[in-house]
């Protein structure tokens, strides 16, 4: 096939623009991690985000109703939509085909006007030029105008310019990419964190069409996600395996100031909240003004709904938040025209105007709903009632405890082996697995600053059990008096003793498992300590590797290696491999050096997206299924990021 020219890219006059364009994706290959994250396994699935997120704004705009993604085997990955295509004709402005200013000129997208909810902060929205910057080489194909046209790069530059290559029934943009080798330290794309997150896309955007192809293996295999309901479908996949009760999710959906509210929700039998809530298609895993005004909603709706039953008449009680919020599973869409992120991981919605619109939005909707459903309404204010139940005995129960020992604050756990400063922000405390890892860190510790809490055995399973329950537990009761802050609605960041709370479990699936369970139980009980950046994981050495005097400590089988190699290739003497398998096998001195004193140490700081995962693992390794526990068992570090020393 001959290939033609577009006529306006035989002009260089805009031999002093490329210039700036090449600098700017120079910036974004010199620091990657501040265009998307990371140059791990999660920056390099935000690169299929990012273009997947160009073909959903061009959904939200009315025009794409598919977007087909396919995984190569040779790492690059592809994207087709049939959306209106990316412009190829000159933009006004800027004097170069509109193709190759989305795909070299950073931030680009402004300079279109597409009229939908376009995302701005956070990681998200970079566009698509910063895909290109880092990639080995792409090609972007656009179906327009009954041609087919072709751009090529390679590290985001030009090697292709934009050429008809043929014919073009339909519309839409493909783009293929390979992540650069120079760039990634992973390459190896994920099918299931793929399937999860375009599987979310499709529920955020009901009706939309969405495939996943991994052409890696023997066959390729094919997923497509496609759900007419939406958000109404989310929330029944959630409950797929829960009783529920009321058979179908109420779904609340209104436009209020160029804001766009739609919400689904429905009660499980069970008594932890699953709220999600997303903003313009980004997991808002830290809350913001959306859920604050969803949630004073629905604790003043539900109030209403039962006090005009007469179901609180005889109760000399409220109905609290965390009691309207037990077994709720929950949906919150909204789409804002000029997003404010903020928060730890830029996944909090700051936009105050927002609050209100929600509040008025739930409160007018979820309040005629009830109304005109009795017998849901009935069943939900049922379960917020007892729930109200358990914990007025609970509280009861505790102020029998604190009037007991003739004290008003809790009684500091007796295993808690406290430090001497008292200022948190200085204040450390090592949540610790076994009584004989405790002693240990009891004498390797600095008791100036580091308060040590041995705990026995694995905690109680939170995420199956009532407050009531949780609370009656010693091992939590003693986390919750010695942190100090109390938890969910009660709880106070200010009171909190330290400002580390350091786990520091085995490194073997014992250890795994219980770091599960508490990441799982500050996540349900005291989500601000996660958000507030208090959380952190030991490190432990996985080995010791010695000869003679000389010894080293390794971290992971790689390190161990080296040093192995380092020690043989310095002759004489036989070099010693001991294994850890467990804090107890280290005394203190060594626990100290390794894993305790600052200097040395490498803590990982836990985020709220870490705990989001932990409960989820969490949840599946609870259910039938034998798979995530086998999963689990064989890579069971995954939920730790954010490093800090
Ligand atoms: C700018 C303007 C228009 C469409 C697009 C960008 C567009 C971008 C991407 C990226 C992936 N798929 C896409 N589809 C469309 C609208 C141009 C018009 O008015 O026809």
């Amino acid at each position: 096939m001959t290939k033609h020219e577009t006529p306006h890219n035989g002009a260089d006059d805009y031999g002093a623009d490329s210039i700036t364009v090449l600098k700017g994706l120079e910036a974004v290959r010199k620091r990657p991690a501040m265009y998307i994250g990371s140059t791990g396994e999660n920056g390099l699935h935000h690169l299929v985000y990012e273009v997947v997120d160009n073909s959903i704004d061009e959904a939200l705009a009315g025009f794409c109703d598919r977007i087909d993604v396919i995984m190569h085997k040779d790492h690059s990955v592809t994207v087709t939509d049939n959306g209106r295509g990316i412009p190829v004709d000159l933009h006004p402005v800027e004097k170069i085909p509109g193709v190759e200013l989305a795909l070299t000129v950073l931030h680009a997208g402004g300079k279109f006007d597409r009229n939908s909810y376009k995302v701005s902060g956070g990681l998200h929205g970079v566009g698509v030029s910063v895909v290109n910057a880092l990639s080995e080489r792409l090609t972007v194909t656009v179906d327009r105008s009954g041609a087919r046209h072709q751009m090529s790069f390679v590290r985001g530059k030009t090697t292709q310019k934009l050429t008809v290559i043929g014919m073009a029934a339909g519309t839409g943009t493909t783009v293929s990419f390979k992540p650069d080798p120079q760039i990634f330290t992973v390459l190896e794309f994920s099918w299931s964190t793929l399937v999860d997150r375009l599987r979310q896309l499709a529920f955020l955007n009901g009706g939309l069409t969405i495939t996943l192809t991994d052409e890696r293996g023997e066959a390729p295999k094919t997923e497509a996600f496609y759900y007419k309901g939406g958000l109404v479908e989310f929330v029944s996949y959630l409950n797929r395996n829960k009783k529920v009760l009321h058979p179908k999710p109420i779904h609340i959906t209104a436009t209020r100031d160029d804001v766009d509210v739609d919400i689904a929700l429905q009660y499980e039998e069970g008594y932890n909240e699953n709220t999600f809530t997303f903003v313009n298609n980004i997991n808002t895993h830290e809350g913001g003004t959306h859920l604050t005004g969803f949630r004073s909603a629905l604790t003043r709706t539900i109030n209403d709904v039962a006090k005009k039953s007469n179901a609180l008449k005889k109760a000399d009680f409220t109905l609290s938040g965390d009691d309207v919020r037990e077994g709720l599973t929950c949906i919150m869409h909204v789409k804002v025209r000029e997003p404010q992120f903020e928060g730890q991981t830029k996944t909090k919605l700051g936009n105050g105007e927002v609050e209100g619109i929600v509040r008025a939005v739930v409160n007018e909707h979820l309040g005629s709903f009830l109304e005109e459903n009795p017998g849901v309404g009935r069943a939900i204010i049922e379960k917020a009632v007892s729930s109200a139940r358990a914990r007025e005995a609970a509280r009861k129960a505790r102020d029998l405890v604190r009037k007991k020992s003739g004290l008003e604050n809790a009684v500091l756990p007796g295993k808690l082996a406290d430090c001497s400063l008292e200022d948190p922000a200085l204040c450390e405390i090592y949540l610790v697995e076994g009584d004989s890892a405790g002693g240990s860190a009891k004498q390797g510790r600095d008791r100036s600053f580091q308060a040590i809490l041995p705990l026995r055995g694995k905690i109680l399973n939170v995420e199956r059990a009532r407050i009531d329950k949780i609370l009656g537990n010693e091992e939590i009761r003693s986390i919750i008096t010695a942190v100090g802050a109390g938890v969910r609605d009660d709880f106070k960041l200010e009171d909190a003793r330290y400002h580390k709370v350091i786990l520091m479990t085995d490194a073997d699936v014992d250890g795994a498992h219980i770091r599960t369970l508490l990441l799982t139980f500050f996540f349900r009980q005291m989500p601000e300590l996660i958000e507030a950046g208090y959380i952190y994981i030991a490190q432990p050495p996985l080995y010791r590797v010695a000869r003679g005097k000389e010894e080293y400590y390794a971290y992971t089988e790689e390190e161990r290696s080296a040093f192995v190699k380092r020690l043989t290739e310095g002759g004489k003497g036989n070099v010693g491999i001991q294994r850890y398998k467990g804090l107890g096998e280290m005394n203190p001195e060594q626990l100290w050096k390794t894993t305790m004193d600052p200097a040395t140490r490498t803590i990982l700081r836990v985020t709220l997206e870490d705990a989001v995962e932990a409960s989820k693992l969490f949840d599946e390794l609870m259910g039938d299924d034998v798979e995530p526990r086998r999963l689990f068992i064989e890579q069971n570090a995954k939920y730790v990021s954010v490093l800090d020393v």
